[in-house]
């Protein structure tokens, strides 16, 4: 197979389906942010630090792969749905956020230094969220759709409210960069999550006002803030970076 077939191969799926330009956008950039998260954490041997390195490269490497599969037109399918005929629905997107959305409070709760117990009900509560909205995508009524879209977003709203009240509680409690570093996390968290809704249901799957093509450009820039730019903030913060007081040799990794 040369290049030339690839690409005309990769311009055949957009010509088809146009909003796959956007899929294919979202898995360039996801693979970037992956790969600059793993050579920036390569040298790292803080057990600590390490941790908060491969949750983020597994938020953008489960995305690239989501992203891919939604370019290749695998995780789409088609719902009938009353009065507005087959919809095109990537499923791909709720695989992808199932994982990913609880690893993202992964980050911040172990930022904050939570307990198993909060993390386990935080956990429990987004995958709730993400599982009942895709149960939302693929309802065949437009009743049963906007229900299950306003049960997926009292689920967020509780998991929103629980990050400023028990994190923030916990965060009181840690150093100022990892107290400016939370709470720089938890804000851009709570715009972008409060966006998807939103999106949601003026898009395709709920009002239809916004067209498919425009919801996936929307989506992709969303899911790109999210993962990559919150990515970014985090692993550049002095709060991962290591806090002077509390490591003896802060220059050991620079000195290899
Ligand atoms: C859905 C639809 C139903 C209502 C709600 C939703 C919320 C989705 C959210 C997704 C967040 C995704 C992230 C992805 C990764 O980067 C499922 C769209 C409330 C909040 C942050």
């Amino acid at each position: 197979m040369t290049l030339g077939t690839v690409v005309a191969q990769a311009g055949g799926i957009i010509g088809e389906r146009p909003e796959a330009v956007w899929l294919a956008l979202g898995t360039i950039i996801m693979l970037l942010g992956t790969v600059y998260f793993i050579g920036k954490g390569w040298g790292v041997s803080d057990p600590d630090q390490q941790e908060f390195y491969i949750i983020t490269i597994m938020i953008t490497g489960i995305a690239t792969s989501a992203y891919l599969s939604m370019f290749f037109g695998f995780g789409l399918t088609e719902v009938e749905v009353a009065g507005r005929g087959a919809l095109d629905i990537y499923w791909a997107r709720y695989a992808d956020w199932l994982f990913t959305t609880p690893l993202l409070l992964l980050d911040l709760a172990l930022l904050a230094n939570a307990s198993r117990r909060e993390i386990g009900g935080l956990v429990i509560l987004d995958s709730f969220m993400i599982v009942t909205g895709l149960v939302g995508a693929l309802s065949k009524t437009m009743l049963a759709r906007y229900t299950w879209w306003f049960i997926s977003t009292i689920a967020m709203i509780l998991v929103l409210y629980f990050l400023y009240s028990v994190l923030s509680a916990r965060v009181q409690e840690m150093n100022d960069d990892v107290q400016s570093t939370f709470t720089a996390l938890r804000n851009l968290t709570l715009v972008l999550w409060t966006l998807y809704p939103i999106l949601w249901i003026v898009g395709t799957e709920g009002a239809g006002v916004v067209n498919l093509y425009v919801e996936t450009l929307g989506f992709m820039v969303l899911d790109v803030s999210a993962k990559v730019g919150f990515g970014f903030i985090l692993l550049r913060s002095r709060a991962i970076l290591g806090e002077p007081e509390s490591t003896p040799e802060p220059s050991a990794e620079a000195a290899d």
